[in-house]
């Protein structure tokens, strides 16, 4: 049981979700099929499914409530799990961290649970899967929507309005491996806002929005000549560092875009704080940045 009263279990077993703007879009049966068998793992468990991804959650979700509203698509999956002995029966729900901290905890909690109150100008990345379709979402306005801002606001960050906030970081739908220049084109756009609004980092809530800021800096760096050195956290990773953990706890060492100016903010010395890891005044763009 953590700091917020929450107990996890680990989902042994689970496989991709599958991505829901790839797999969806190609072959439902498929992606129905692949997605059940996660979310039996979660029944036999009886527990609900907790996700950190907004591509995991729109799939599970999704899939959740396709197969409870839907008979005929549960029997058609139902008869490809009897052949793996599993079979879906739509007891547990499905949840999204940020989604889910905003309902059951609240921002309000969190906030009274903060012991190191954090002094940043945050850009909060929503991205798309997690407020659309908003019908389904119910998590308010898909084009302004303000929870997760709450959310950032309640570990002592200010949430920093910018242009285009709820555009897509370019990666979703398979546009990432597909059309790599156009998503990158997207992702350069909003790191472009995100710079003139002078934030000190970004926080998303999602791996695939993660990799594509973190990891397009370095590809924008090296195509388009742009060096951004902007942060990339994870909203666990910015509530981790509220609650006092430090930044080698979290895995931030582990994120590609590495900037001392930022780690000056968080009062850590980082080349104390990671030996050997070169770390110039910015982020350093050299050679060996984006991997071949
Ligand atoms: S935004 Fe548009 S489709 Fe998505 S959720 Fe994550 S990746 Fe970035
Ligand atoms: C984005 C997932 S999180 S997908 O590329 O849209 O499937």
């Amino acid at each position: 049981m953590g700091r917020l009263g929450i107990s996890i279990r680990e989902l042994e077993g689970a496989s991709c979700c599958p991505a829901p703007g790839v797999f969806q879009s190609f072959d439902k049966k498929t992606w129905l099929t692949l997605a059940s068998r996660n979310l039996c793992l979660s029944e036999a468990l009886n527990a609900d499914l907790l996700t950190v991804c907004n591509g995991c959650y729109a799939t599970l979700a999704d899939t959740n409530r396709i197969l409870k509203e839907d008979q005929e698509a549960k029997a058609g999956v139902n008869e490809k799990l009897s052949g793996i002995g599993k079979e879906f029966s739509g007891k547990i729900e499905v949840r999204h961290i940020v989604e889910y901290l905003f309902r059951e905890v609240s921002p309000e909690k969190i906030r009274d649970t903060v012991t190191h109150p954090l002094d940043l100008r945050v850009a909060v990345h929503y991205g798309c899967h997690m407020i659309k379709p908003s019908h389904e979402r119910k998590l308010g306005s898909a084009e302004n929507p303000s929870f997760f801002d709450e959310l950032v606001e309640a570990t002592g960050a200010r949430s920093i309005e910018y242009e285009d906030k709820t555009a897509c970081c370019g990666a979703g739908g398979g546009a990432r491996s597909a059309v790599q220049d156009v998503a990158l084109r997207l992702t350069e756009k909003k790191l472009e806002h995100m710079q003139k609004a002078d934030v000190d980092c970004i926080v998303d809530a999602c791996p695939f929005c993660h990799l594509q800021f973190d990891q397009g800096q370095f590809e924008l760096a090296d195509r388009h000549g742009k060096e951004f050195g902007i942060p990339v956290l994870h909203y666990s990773q910015l509530l981790g560092l509220a609650l006092g953990y430090s930044p080698e706890e979290l895995g931030i060492h582990l994120n590609r875009i590495q900037n001392t100016e930022f780690y000056t903010k968080l009062g850590e010395i980082p080349e104390n704080k990671f030996p050997g890891k070169k770390l110039g005044a910015g982020t350093d763009f050299g050679k060996g940045g984006v991997p071949t």
